[in-house]
C-alpha cells in the first residue's frame, strides 16, 4: 500500500450575523417548503447550461471517501426517450398489474399513478442517475464507499437545484430499471438509482393535495 501525507489547505467559510442567518435559514426552509414533484411537464426546452449547473451542483454532495460515485446521463434524444418510455411502461404495468402489495396500491391512490408514463417523452430532458458500485480504472477496480447514501445526497442537491433553476422534476423509480443500463449502454459498474424527468411544468399541470409533517413529529431535541 501506498503511503500518502494528507493535504490541508485553509477553510474559508462563510459567516452571516445573527439575523441574517436566521433570515436565511427561514427563507431557505420557506423556498424549499415550496418544492412539489410534478408529473405533468411542458415540453419547452432548457438551455443546455442550466442542466450543467444543477447537475455540477449535485456533484459538489459529499461522498464516501470523496469518491463522488456517481454518473448523470441527460437524455433529450427523443428516439431514447421513446425507448426508456416503453420499457418503464411495460415494468410498471407488471408493477400495477399484480406485483405491487395490495397496501402498496392503496398508498399510491392518491398520487392518481398508474403505468402509463408519458412524461418520460414530453420533459426535455431525463436525468437518469447512476451509482458506481466501484470505480472501474483499465482492468483494475477500485472501491467505493457508502454508494446508496452519496448517491442519494447528491439527488437531493440536484432536486434542491432543479427547484432554484424554476422547473420541476419527478424522482421516478420504475422497478426493475435494468433496462436503462442497456439502452444507455452504461458500463458493468453502474447500476440504475432514479430516473428524473426535469423541466418546465405544463400550464395546466396539476399536484396531489398534499401537507407535511408538523415540527414535533420531525425533530427531536435532546437537551
Ligand atoms: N414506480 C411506480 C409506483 C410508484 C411507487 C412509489 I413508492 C411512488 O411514490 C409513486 C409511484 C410509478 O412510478 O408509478
Amino acid at each position: 500500500m501506498q503511503h500518502t501525507e494528507p493535504k490541508f489547505v485553509p477553510y474559508k467559510g462563510i459567516r452571516y450575523t445573527r439575523p441574517e442567518m436566521l433570515n436565511r435559514s427561514r427563507e431557505f426552509y420557506q423556498y424549499m417548503d415550496k418544492r412539489r414533484t410534478v408529473r405533468d411537464f411542458s415540453s419547452k426546452p432548457v438551455p443546455r447550461e442550466v442542466i450543467d449547473n444543477i447537475v455540477m451542483t449535485a456533484s459538489t454532495s459529499p461522498s464516501g471517501a470523496h469518491k463522488q460515485p456517481w454518473a448523470f446521463c441527460v437524455v433529450s434524444n427523443p428516439d431514447i426517450k421513446k425507448k426508456i418510455r416503453e420499457a418503464a411502461e411495460k415494468e410498471e404495468y407488471l408493477n400495477y398489474h399484480g406485483r405491487m402489495s395490495e397496501e402498496w396500491v392503496q398508498d399510491l391512490l392518491v398520487f392518481g399513478t398508474d403505468w402509463n408514463k408519458p412524461f418520460l417523452e414530453t420533459a426535455p430532458y431525463l436525468i437518469a442517475v447512476f451509482k458506481k458500485a466501484y470505480e472501474l480504472e483499465g482492468e483494475e477496480k477500485r472501491k467505493n464507499y457508502y454508494v446508496n447514501e452519496s448517491v442519494g445526497l447528491a439527488c437531493g442537491f440536484l432536486l434542491a437545484a432543479i427547484h432554484n433553476a424554476g422547473l420541476v422534476a419527478l424522482t421516478h423509480t420504475p422497478s426493475p430499471m435494468n433496462f436503462l443500463q442497456e439502452i444507455l449502454g452504461r458500463p458493468e459498474n453502474e447500476r440504475p438509482f432514479l430516473l428524473i424527468p426535469v423541466g418546465y411544468a405544463a400550464d395546466d399541470a396539476r399536484i396531489p393535495c398534499l401537507s407535511r409533517k408538523t415540527i414535533d413529529e420531525v425533530l427531536v431535541y435532546y437537551e
